[in-house]
């Protein structure tokens, strides 16, 4: 499939997804929008890919929904509609894609962007890198997931001071935080994602997918249910090639060699 305003590039089991409107930093119009969308989905279809890495070109990662451009559609635009129809979409898309996804947080994620980078699973922040929850700034509430995952990760307390303040955090906060796994120097953040990425494209697929799955269905279960739901995936994650020669790798004192299935 042709991208416009996104890149595409895989190999070697890692797909790197560009947002690619750099002079905008990264915002978000209709056609980014659904090509992500579609980016992801090809992403899921494709079993050769078995890590994602989700970055900005330029020095931004994103600056949210392309204010110009959602101007310009005029009065009668529906927001709401407009969130069902792309970024509730593209959220979706992302927490139930079984492979992780890895952030390399390169500048600003503002507004949906930063949505957007906390449905990544992983998220790998340049030290250039900010968090904005730029909502407020238009007198709009937080969306793309951002009322549910962003107090999930850092506490009501920081997420309602993000929202409301509408302030930079910077990425050394943001690690203060948890909101980032790792802060690096900007000019190592390709060499070491794409490090990370090769891990966990070797890693043990299908386990990773059922992780994922499992504790972003747990956050909505109770501890009894959640050990139900455990033990249901797991029997699936025992029938693999992939545990078979974890196992196997273990006793005979060898590197594993994952298949991901
Ligand atoms: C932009 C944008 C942008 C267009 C930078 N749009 N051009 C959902 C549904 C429906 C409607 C509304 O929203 C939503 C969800 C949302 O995402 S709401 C939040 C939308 N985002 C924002 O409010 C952030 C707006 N941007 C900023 O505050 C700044 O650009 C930040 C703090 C991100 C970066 O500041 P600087 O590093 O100083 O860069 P800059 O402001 O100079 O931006 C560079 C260029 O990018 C500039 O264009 P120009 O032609 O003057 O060089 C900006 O106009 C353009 N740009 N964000 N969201």
């Amino acid at each position: 499939m042709d991208y416009e305003t996104i890149r595409y590039d895989g190999t070697d089991g890692v797909l790197i997804i560009t947002l690619n409107r750099p002079d905008k930093l990264n915002a978000f119009n209709e056609q980014m929008i659904q090509e992500t969308i579609a980016a992801f989905k090809q992403a899921g279809r494709d079993d050769h890919v078995r890590c994602v890495v989700l970055t900005g070109a330029g020095r931004g990662f994103s600056s949210g929904q392309d204010l110009k451009g959602f101007e310009e559609r005029g009065e009668e635009v529906s927001i709401g509609e407009h969130l069902r129809q792309g970024y509730n979409r593209l959220i979706m898309r992302m927490v139930t894609l079984e492979k992780p996804i890895i952030g390399a947080i390169n500048g600003v994620a503002a507004g949906a962007g930063c949505g957007v980078a906390l449905a990544c699973d992983i998220r790998i922040a340049s030290d250039q890198a900010s968090f904005m929850q730029a909502f407020s700034k238009v007198g709009l509430i937080p969306d793309s997931g951002s009322t549910w995952m962003l107090p999930q990760l850092i506490g009501y307390a920081r997420a309602y001071e993000m929202a409301i303040t509408a302030e930079k955090v910077t990425a050394d906060k943001a690690l203060a935080w948890g909101l980032v796994n790792e802060v690096v120097p900007a000019a190592q953040l390709d060499e070491i994602v794409a490090a990370w990425a090769q891990r966990l494209a070797q890693g043990p697929t299908l386990a990773f997918g059922l992780t994922k799955r499992a504790m972003r269905r747990a956050s909505g279960m109770g501890l009894e249910e959640a050990l139900a739901y455990e033990a249901m995936l797991q029997e699936v994650a025992g029938r693999s090639h992939d545990h078979r020669e974890g196992v196997a790798a273990f006793l005979e004192k060898r590197a594993p060699e994952y298949r991901g299935d």
